[in-house]
């Protein structure tokens, strides 16, 4: 899954794609270099961010997602909101990535069960405004684990059907950098909740800090290798997705460890 955000103000690419046309040739360039699906979002949720009007996420994501669907790119939708997924959804996005996992809008998973469409639901306590004054808890993947599979029980109430959901641990949302690695090293137990697990590492401020310099955390932008490294490692651990910014390094490392997954069944 490649991402564009249609942001001023995201961490990782905030400011490059505002404009729609641009945004759409990079989502296309995104394929070109391996991704299956484009990633598109209106609303940054970095920590501290504030939100933004449902208008103004519409007025940001649909001329992109209508550009990228006419060159045949499938598409997702990141938004926290019906009103926006539904609108997404009508111009041709097929994937719902609701970061709050269904939380944040009560109307989401009525919405995914009426439509059909597969739905992210990631694990998240709180907007991202104040979600990192809530990083405690008791087992950290034990609880995660508790608290995402109560967000699926809540999408199947509503109708959501079993096979549409995918799972995130939501790196980062409610977490601090070294909960991320503890929930990375344990990916085994959201892969045994028996959904497809996507795994957002890409270009995160848990990356910046481990390859940190005299001048502080290495910047946005050059955390891609990284990036490909928790690629490998998150498909080893068999994660259905990763949503990367830059798409050619995780192909390639998916593809890396695809190909030894190949190898070490019977001989
Ligand atoms: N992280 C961001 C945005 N959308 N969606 C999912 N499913 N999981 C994530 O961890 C996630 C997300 C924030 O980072 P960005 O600047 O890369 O969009």
């Amino acid at each position: 899954m490649g991402v564009v955000n249609v942001t001023p103000d995201s961490f990782s690419d905030g400011g490059r794609w505002l404009d729609a046309a641009t945004a759409v040739r990079h989502g296309v360039e995104l394929v070109a270099e391996g991704a299956d699906l484009v990633d598109v979002g209106g609303e940054s949720t970095r920590p501290g961010a504030l939100r933004i009007d449902a208008d103004e996420e519409a007025r940001r994501v649909l001329p992109v997602i209508e550009g990228l669907v006419a060159e045949g790119v499938r598409v997702s939708v990141d938004t926290m909101r019906a009103a926006t997924a539904r609108r997404a959804l009508e111009a041709g996005a097929t994937i719902i990535n609701d970061v709050s996992g269904g939380r944040a809008d009560p109307a989401m998973m009525a919405l995914a069960a009426e439509v059909g469409s597969p739905v992210v639901l990631m694990h998240w306590r709180e907007h991202s405004a104040t979600m990192q004054n809530h990083t405690h808890y008791d087992d950290l993947v034990a609880d995660i684990r508790a608290e995402l599979g109560q967000q699926v029980d809540a999408a199947l109430a509503a109708g959501v059907d079993p096979s549409r959901v995918i799972v995130d641990p939501g790196l980062g949302f409610s977490k601090t950098g070294e909960q991320n690695w503890t929930v990375l090293a344990h990916l085994d137990a959201f892969v045994a909740m028996g959904f497809p697990l996507l795994v957002a590492a890409s270009r995160k401020g848990f990356l910046g800090e481990l390859l940190a310099g005299p001048d502080g955390p290495r910047p946005a932008g050059e955390r891609d290798h990284a990036t490909a490294a928790v690629s490998t490692l998150a498909a080893a651990a068999g994660a259905w997705c990763v949503r990367v910014h830059d798409a050619r390094s995780s192909a390639d490392a998916v593809r890396v460890a695809a190909r030894l997954a190949a190898e070490s069944g019977p001989r």
